[in-house]
């Protein structure tokens, strides 16, 4: 079984593959190259082609901003099957973004750090993956520099987001307390998303307002970061994003000193790391629930909701041995009852879970992925092996799907959402089955 659905997972993603040297997620629904859809993908082309997994980094990378910004999509090419487009976003409002690529002047979760890091491992040590380390590593630092000297507006070690789509997590409950706030418009515009996907599993009409919405105050300022942190009405703090920068620190710094230079880089990443790691127990650590948690930079003030972001500080080494422990308590009470597989995107022990609805419920593969390794790192292994497990029996079952309802006992039914062939699905469970 395990070597078909190596198989099936490298045709998914060689038919994602585009010409330009690049991976769309799926066909149709998002018909461009997107930044931590890329970086899980590399992952995946590492274990049977790495000159892909290399192609793919090198070119996400070569739409970098000349301040070090990674645009969350690059859009390639001309194709109309997505909204909101390069036309809607117009990241050349932005003095120094890329001349070369039109792009979002959003980002999303820094993962690339510690891609780079794994694509070296699964390499076991190969000179010429080493050689591209070297060539792309000050790239990804630059894009470190960028989150600390412009998102970190309390010098805390905690870098914000200012858009829902910046959190990877995009109409999780987690937002729903922030858009009352905020007075968006009611657009006119044509989603395509809708054409593709059963409309009851995306998000809502109105939710697409308030995204848009935030996207014209950033273009209004040119998205200037001062002037997003001082207008934005969504201002975040996300335990998911911090922790992908801090695991992403770890890996540069381990990576340069391989690479045997770069000592004042290493000092500053690891300046960086311990100020983030205290500012993430000091600020989202919520001790009733157990878990971390958003903080709103508006309100001031933590969002009351378990999500699977919640257990991602794991991977970075964040928390002590006893908050670690916790984490783990309450991902086994509140997601892991035996009727439900894991990991349930948002809490399914609240009202607002919705087990068919994007990141409203559903189980995602690079979620399991992320919360895997951090399960490992803390030698959780029995709870490790369920949500490796987990993740490749509902592929196995259900196809290469976007995202899976996390209910047992509902098996009758198709229980697989979204994008059909859906990339990151592929290229993890590659990644999965390779840990034998
Ligand atoms: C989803 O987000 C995009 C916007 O970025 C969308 O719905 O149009 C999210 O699941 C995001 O995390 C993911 O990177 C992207 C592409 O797979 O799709």
């Amino acid at each position: 079984m395990k070597e078909k659905l190596i198989q099936q997972a490298i045709a998914v993603l060689e038919n994602n593959h585009q010409e330009g040297g690049f991976t769309i997620p799926a066909q149709g629904l998002y018909p461009f190259q997107w930044k931590w859809d890329s970086g899980f993908i590399a992952i995946g082309y590492a274990h049977f082609d790495m000159k892909k997994a290399m192609q793919e980094l090198h070119v996400l990378l070569d739409a970098q901003w000349e301040n070090g910004f990674i645009p969350h999509i690059v859009f390639h090419n001309d194709s109309d099957s997505y909204f909101p487009g390069p036309d809607f976003h117009q990241s050349e409002l932005h003095p120094k973004s890329s001349k070369k690529y039109r792009s979002t002047g959003l980002v999303q979760p820094p993962v690339l750090g510690f891609v780079l890091e794994r694509l070296y491992d699964i390499s076991k040590e190969d000179s010429e993956v080493l050689k591209f380390v070297d060539d792309h590593i000050d790239q990804i630092y630059e894009n470190h520099v960028y989150f600390y000297e412009n998102r970190d507006i309390n010098k805390e070690g905690l870098v914000y987001i200012y858009h829902n789509w910046e959190s990877g997590t995009d109409n999780s409950p987690m937002w729903d307390d922030i858009w009352p706030t905020m007075d968006s418009p009611h657009y006119e515009f044509e989603r395509k998303d809708t054409t593709h996907v059963d409309p009851s599993q995306r998000p809502t009409k109105r939710e697409y307002d308030h995204y848009l919405y935030i996207i014209e105050i950033a273009k209004k300022y040119g998205y200037d970061d001062a002037m997003i942190a001082k207008h934005s009405p969504f201002l975040v703090l996300d335990p998911l994003f911090n922790a992908m920068l801090l695991r992403s620190n770890e890996a540069l710094i381990r990576l340069y000193g391989l690479l045997e230079r770069g000592d004042e880089k290493i000092a500053y990443l690891k300046e960086k790391l311990a100020l983030g790691i205290q500012g993430m127990n000091n600020k989202l650590y919520d001790e009733p629930s157990g878990a971390y948690l958003h903080f709103d930079l508006r309100k001031n003030t933590l969002l009351p909701y378990i999500s699977s972001s919640s257990f991602a500080p794991l991977h970075a080494g964040v928390p002590s041995e006893e908050r670690a422990q916790k984490l783990g308590n309450t991902l086994t009470e509140k997601f892991g009852s035996v009727d439900k597989y894991l990991c349930a995107s948002f809490d399914p022990t609240h009202e607002k879970f919705n087990p068919k609805k994007y990141w409203r419920g559903p189980v995602w593969i690079n979620m399991n992925w992320i919360v895997y390794q951090g399960l490992k790192r803390y030698g959780f292994d029995a709870l490790a092996t369920r949500v490796r497990n987990e993740s490749i029996e509902l592929v196995a079952n259900h196809g290469f799907y976007e995202y899976f309802d996390c209910r047992k006992d509902h098996q009758e039914e198709n229980i697989a959402y979204g994008g059909n062939n859906f990339s990151w699905t592929a290229s993890l469970l590659i990644d999965f089955l390779n840990e034998d």
